[in-house]
């Protein structure tokens, strides 16, 4: 971490302006060495101030930059960093980056500024994940969610329930070390207590990660049905595009197709099914069973029926699959001479939202639409943006220290002696400091980082 790295942290191709920034003990050095002041010595380079002048390589200018300079401690890195504002394009940026990495800097490996700004101390591991998931937002809600993340949302439940831990921790020892002073021993009933509160703690956060899972994958929302009632075209309506085929011959779709669509913020990962029917057809019957199972999956599901048949024994083979979850209904095919109606099909299925739609012709798809809005936003797939769970990593981790702390609570229920409790307690706390940074390998920081892209 001594050295001084260099990169270019804007995105590569025309744009108004590029950056290339340093960060590291010599970056003002080496700065200083390549940029001439339009105006004169007096316009040096100077902490938390923006100079205007040339980038230069012995007399030849490169571009016309302006240039600031952030003094450690107090910046991203926790280093000297110094930021050139250049022209955009792919020119100005790379000549700049050569001239840098020529004069003493090391181009920056991948995620390297966060990693080091993590090192220093100005980040803890969450915060730094955080910034990734930033970066890679494709919605303005898991946007929200990773910039709570960055402000320490998460990391402050999590070293609550650290502290909580260490507390015990630290009551047991004394407990154990020092048994003939006359400090208040630690009953069992009072470390039964607290972990219980970090066990529920936990979960809480836990429960959380479903929601997270559907900011970071979308909803996953799966299109059931029998054959040709309309799944695949309706797939390539929400998508305004023709992806998957469609025919009047039933069995068309075998396979699932799955895609992203964005509405109205709502990341939503739409799947095609095979049509749900009793087949002889071996590579039909993989497709059918595979509908089914995904069913158990979905966040949502759209099942679609057809007006124009009669109600089927497929059809009430549907309606059980998806008598427990959340679904929107839709009677398709209205065009067409309708053999029954919405207040028919109540008879069948109760609570949910039934949508009569003209696929073919467009109708009814605006009010599909306004009612995974309004699911969404009201709160029935509970999405709020307080501290959630939307990485796997940390999921993983507090699964583990459930367990211990589920141990603990067992061999406090045996009473167990008090010192080999203290183990599972431990291990609790150090699967917590792996989502915030305290405790993790070399290993697991590199393969974090380098999901990173470069000049962040
Ligand atoms: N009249 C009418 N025809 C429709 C409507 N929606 C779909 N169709 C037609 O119904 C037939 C089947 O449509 P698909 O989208 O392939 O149906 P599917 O449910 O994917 O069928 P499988 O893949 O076989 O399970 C096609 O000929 C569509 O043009 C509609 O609203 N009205
Ligand atoms: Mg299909």
């Amino acid at each position: 971490m001594s050295d001084t790295i260099a990169a270019i942290s804007t995105a590569i191709g025309e744009s108004g302006i590029g950056i290339v920034r340093m960060s590291g003990k010599n970056a003002l050095n080496i700065a200083r060495g390549k940029f001439v002041s339009i105006k004169g010595d007096n316009f040096k380079i100077e902490n938390r101030k923006l100079s205007y002048g040339h980038i230069v390589d012995n007399d030849h200018i490169i571009d016309e930059v302006l240039i600031s300079f952030m003094k450690e401690p107090y910046t991203y890195t926790r280093e000297n960093m110094v930021e050139i504002y250049c022209h955009g394009g792919i020119i100005p940026v790379k000549k700049i980056l050569e001239l840098l990495l020529n004069s003493g800097a090391r181009l920056a490996e991948a995620g390297e500024f966060t990693k080091r700004a993590f090192l220093n101390g100005r980040l803890d591991l969450s915060q730094a994940e955080a910034v990734i998931d930033m970066i890679k937002s494709k919605t303005d809600k898991s946007f929200e969610v990773s910039l709570n993340q960055l402000e320490g949302s998460l990391s402050n439940k999590i070293n609550e329930i650290r502290d909580l831990l260490l507390s015990m921790i630290a009551h047991i020892e004394v407990s154990i070390d020092y048994p003939e002073e006359d400090i208040e021993e630690i009953t069992y009933e009072d470390l039964e207590k607290d972990s219980n509160i970090v066990k529920e703690k936990i979960k809480a956060l836990l429960s959380t990660a479903d929601r997270g899972k559907i900011l970071r994958d979308g909803l996953n929302t799966v299109i059931l049905g029998k054959p040709n009632v309309g799944k695949s075209s309706l797939l390539n309506a929400i998508l305004r595009e023709n992806r998957a085929i469609v025919t009047d011959i039933p069995g068309t779709t075998r396979d699932i197709i799955e895609e992203y669509v964005n509405i109205d913020g709502i990341p939503l990962k739409v799947v095609d099914t095979a049509g749900i029917r009793d087949t002889d057809n071996l590579v039909e019957k993989i497709g059918v069973d595979k509908a089914k199972s995904i069913v158990e999956d979905a966040d949502l599901i759209i099942a679609i029926f057809d007006v124009s048949t009669e109600l089927s024994d497929e059809d009430i083979e549907i309606i059980d699959l998806i008598k427990d979850k959340k679904t929107i209904i839709l009677l398709n095919k209205t065009d067409l001479q309708s053999l029954y109606d919405k207040d028919y099909f109540k008879k069948y299925i109760k609570n949910m939202h039934i949508i009569s739609t003209s696929i073919t012709n467009g109708i009814g798809l605006d009010i599909l639409e306004d009612s995974i809005r309004d699911m969404f936003y009201s709160g029935e797939f509970n999405i709020k943006s307080d501290a959630i769970v939307t990485n796997l990593r940390h999921k993983n981790q507090l699964e583990k220290a459930l367990k211990n702390i589920e141990s603990v609570l067992n061999d406090l229920k045996a009473q167990v002696p008090l010192d080999c409790l203290e183990v599972d307690l431990k291990n609790c706390w150090e699967n917590l400091g792996e989502i915030s940074g305290d405790s993790v390998g070399e290993d697991i920081l590199d393969r974090i980082f380098s999901e990173f892209c470069i000049g962040k």
